[in-house]
């Protein structure tokens, strides 16, 4: 819908009165003239703000040959379930030939597709198949690092005077030592050793993934190159992985006590960051009609709009981690903390404010590198599992901001029951075990309450598409367990229910792009210490609508505040008694969640 235009879409909302068939029947809305919307909302309506994003992670998504690993024709296979979705633009995980020992996050090949997931004819054929659908690809772009079995790295190491010596960082130790006591996030040094001739190669990541060295033109220019490969196959949408760490501090000094507990915001204080991502951008990101998102991991806040402020000519999309890290420690980051809604709704209130007039902000709850959102935020014990996953849907779908559907959240999959540390694929739990239990830090059975809840292994278990062996994601052996709530969590048995969770999203998709006040309006937190009721506005012009969700398992009454009443429901979940013209009382039922139009 977005990609006829704009104004094309409140055309037809003109023209039509919204309603649709299932149970909860919205009024017809009247949206305010396009032209209005167009000048409040000061910035030209693009295609990235007004798309509902999903993130595919290939690897867990539809296996199709039996190896028990997803790969792209099992993304071509699922192309209509993801329109029925209402689905705009999908996001997936590297694709790329890799050695998968961060799971295609350590690149061999750029211009090669994984083997385990297809060929270079099913990834055009992808492409093909999106753009008939009207939908638009965005592929995953990994350039702080290589694999270490890319040809570059390994021209790099064979000798000290190779031409690729310095497209990574070799110093000389000290006194044996590590170069700097920077720590890796994947567990020991940032510095692996290389015997050939006593020097050390710099790694964030895991030792398999070295640091590429930025500061080298040459390095940056090869790199502009492969970006032009992929978007000259007619990709519409990069997402640059742990954007920030790019540049380097000169001299590698080491960090300070107070530094190492905060290293990853380190890694992003490099001198050049800003004018090498201004550069890719004038030399490729311009040149094209796409949407560009940066992982700005570790950056703070306050410092984040500077990557996505369109007068920048950086990148157009931030993703930030206050909000889904709100429970975590920057030192300890195996660790969970208790959260509040009062938190919750604070960091969001902080990060709209940030992104301000000129920049703009992805909305997620959940990714490949956090758990489950119904099991994070929401309730995924079974008397709350749906209502929950449906309050969480609500204000996904209602944010000032670009909203991405991670896979399988829109049928309300759950973390994974982990019981003991065998169960985990992930390198980051493992690298967390490494620092923790085995230097005797941590007893194990704390560790592994905390992991259970936070690992990156709870949202890579495979899709759940039906209640058959493996949940219908293999006829093979799955690279990682099934989640065995499969059963009664599963694609087949919400499709054709009208109140399951996956229509609930589909409603909600479709109310998203028939409101563009709920893409463009502004955003207005009613009370950010209330920490039972989330209540916002989203303003454009004469448009007001409430999004409002009851946070706890129990009825609760809220009086909406500053004159404002009732004009029409759109849409609730879990409601009693139905809400009516001028109310200004709500009774909201547990996890009650709705969007009402204001008078
Ligand atoms: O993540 C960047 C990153 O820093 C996170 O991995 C973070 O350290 C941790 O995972 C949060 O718990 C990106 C990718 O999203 C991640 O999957 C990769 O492992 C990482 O970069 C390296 O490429
Ligand atoms: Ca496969």
């Amino acid at each position: 819908m977005p990609h006829h235009g704009y104004l094309t879409a409140i055309a037809i909302l003109i023209a039509t009165s919204v309603s649709t068939k299932c149970h909860q029947a919205y009024g017809a809305i009247q949206a305010a003239d396009p032209e209005s919307i167009v000048q409040q909302s000061k910035a030209p309506p693009t295609w990235w703000k007004q798309a509902v994003f999903y993130q595919v992670y290939p690897r867990s998504f539809k296996d199709t040959n039996g190896d028990g690993i997803g790969d792209i024709n099992g993304i071509i296979e699922k192309l209509d379930y993801l329109k029925k979705l209402g689905i705009d633009a999908i996001w997936i995980n590297p694709h790329y030939d890799s050695p998968n020992t961060d799971n295609g996050y350590d690149i061999r090949d750029y211009r090669k597709i994984m083997k385990e997931y297809g060929t270079m004819e099913d990834f055009d054929r992808l492409i093909t198949e999106m753009k008939k659908r009207n939908m638009r690809l965005m592929i995953d772009i990994v350039i702080n690092h290589t694999s270490d079995q890319h040809a570059w790295f390994v021209k790099s190491k064979s000798s000290k005077d190779n031409p690729y010596r310095d497209y990574y960082f070799w110093r000389d130790g000290k006194d044996d030592q590590a170069p700097n006591n920077y720590p890796s996030f994947f567990g020991g040094s940032a510095w692996q050793k290389d015997d050939k001739f006593g020097q050390y190669y710099l790694h964030y990541f895991s030792k398999q993934q070295p640091d590429l060295n930025w500061d080298n033109s040459n390095v940056r220019q090869d790199l502009y190159k492969m970006l032009r490969f992929w978007l000259d196959k007619g990709v519409s949408g990069l997402r640059f992985d742990t954007v920030a760490t790019y540049s380097k501090i000169p001299g590698f000094p080491n960090l300070t006590q107070r530094q190492l507990k905060n290293f990853s915001e380190e890694y992003t204080q490099g001198p050049n960051i800003h004018r090498y991502i201004n550069e890719i951008n004038r030399e490729v990101l311009s040149h094209y009609d796409i949407a560009t998102a940066g992982e700005l991991f570790g950056i703070p806040l306050d410092q984040s709009i500077k990557f996505s402020d369109r007068r920048r000519n950086e990148l157009n999309i931030a993703f930030t981690f206050d909000l889904i890290r709100l429970d975590r420690d920057n030192d300890e980051r195996w660790r969970r903390k208790d959260w509040n809604l009062s938190q919750f709704r604070q960091v969001i209130d902080k990060v709209d404010r940030t992104a301000g007039e000129y920049g703009w902000n992805a909305f997620f709850l959940d990714n490949h590198d956090n758990p489950r959102a119904v099991s994070h935020f929401g309730d995924d014990r079974p008397q709350w599992r749906e209502h929950s996953a449906k309050a969480l849907a609500t204000l996904i779908l209602s944010q000032h901001a670009t909203p991405f559907i991670y896979q399988g959240s829109e049928l309300g999959m759950t973390n994974y029951p982990f019981k003991k540390m065998d169960d985990f694929d992930d390198i980051e739990v493992k690298g967390f075990w490494h620092d923790y239990v085995k230097t005797g830090k941590v007893n194990a059975e704390e560790f592994l309450q905390n992991v259970r809840q936070i690992s990156r292994d709870n949202s890579r278990t495979p899709f759940q598409w039906d209640a058959s062996k493996n949940a219908g994601f293999t006829t093979g052996t799955p690279w990682l367990k099934i989640n065995p709530n499969y059963l009664e969590i599963n694609a087949a048995n919400q499709l054709n229910d009208p109140k399951s969770v996956f229509n609930y999203y589909r409603q909600l998709i479709k109310i998203r792009h028939d409101i563009p006040t709920l893409t463009y309006g502004n955003y207005v937190d009613l009370d950010t210490k209330n920490d039972s009721i989330y209540a916002y506005t989203r303003n454009l012009g004469s448009e007001k609508y409430l999004i409002i969700v009851n946070f706890k398992e129990k009825t609760m009454r809220y009086t909406l505040p500053n004159n404002l009443s009732i004009n029409t429901t759109i849409i609730e979940n879990n409601a009693k008694s139905s809400t009516k013209k001028n109310d200004t009382l709500l009774v909201l039922e547990p996890w009650q969640s709705g969007i009402y139009k204001l008078n």
